[in-house]
């Protein structure tokens, strides 16, 4: 499902990732739609790390719980354990392409630790700046690798990713962290986000089939879909799991029923 011209970007990988961060490749995958289900509460969120499930855009639910819109236009986003029980993502997730990738990068015990697809349909929302560090923390910081493609084109009007190039070097500025089982809220932060110049942010629109490699310290975002256009994309996160501990504060834990499967299967 990968097309060659991945080829191309694993032999430019190394230099190039490691002065900026974020790289773009061609992949030629292209988007399946997505159904609704539920939706919820901290509780839902934090329970789904082994599970399909499906979170919701605000606003489009009326009092009673009806979807005021198409649910297929409904979603924000699906996760977090597709590749536990959907073989399409996880025969993608595992593909050859994919694996040479992670070897040509040097990781040496890579494993899945999340599998999102993030739709952002015309009245999407923003997802503000961040690190993916702060979710999936590690120590030491430097393990973590977001992967990001595109089901459909990714334009400016319609919610592409925005990078704030070098970002990654400077450490990770808060952490979300589990508060203990049973207490409420079920996860607080640890240090906060700075504000940041919004003329810092790099627009990366990228054509449906694209790669973008995320490093996971580098801040981005992607702002409000504004178009009449939809915007899927399935990303998922690599941890090199040699010679690095997951954060126990994390929100997402493996568990026994479903360890961080190895990406070298
Ligand atoms: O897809 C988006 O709009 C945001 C993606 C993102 O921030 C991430 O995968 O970390």
């Amino acid at each position: 499902m990968c097309c060659t011209s991945l080829e191309v970007f694993l032999s430019q990988r190394t230099t190039l990732f490691q002065k900026n961060s974020v790289l773009i490749a061609q992949t030629g995958l292209s988007g399946p739609r997505v159904s609704s289900s539920l939706s919820g509460s901290t509780d839902y969120f934090l329970s789904s790390g082994d599970k399909i499930r499906f979170f919701f855009e605000k606003g489009v639910f009326d009092k009673q719980g009806n979807f005021l819109v198409p649910p297929e236009k409904s979603i924000n986003k699906i996760g977090h354990a597709l590749h536990a029980h959907d073989p399409i993502f996880r025969c993608v997730t595992h593909s050859p392409k994919v694996q040479a990738l992670a070897r040509s990068l040097g990781l040496q015990m890579p494993v899945v630790v999340q599998i999102l697809v993030r739709h952002q349909p015309h009245f999407g929302g923003e997802v503000t700046p961040h690190q993916d560090a702060s979710f999936l923390y590690t120590e030491p910081l430097g393990r973590v690798l977001g992967l990001w493609i595109a089901l459909e084109d990714a334009m400016l009007e319609n919610g592409c990713l925005w990078f704030i190039p070098g970002s990654h070097r400077g450490g990770v500025s808060r952490r979300m962290v589990r508060a203990p089982a049973g207490s409420a809220p079920g996860t607080s932060f640890l240090g906060s986000e700075p504000i940041r110049d919004n003329s810092l942010f790099v627009p990366t629109p990228v054509l449906r089939g694209a790669l973008i490699l995320i490093h996971g310290e580098v801040v981005h975002k992607s702002e409000r879909n504004f178009s009449d256009r939809s915007r899927q994309a399935y990303t998922f996160h690599l941890m090199e799991a040699a010679g690095t501990v997951w954060s126990p504060d994390n929100w997402l834990q493996p568990t026994p029923e479903l360890p961080f499967p190895p990406l070298y299967i």
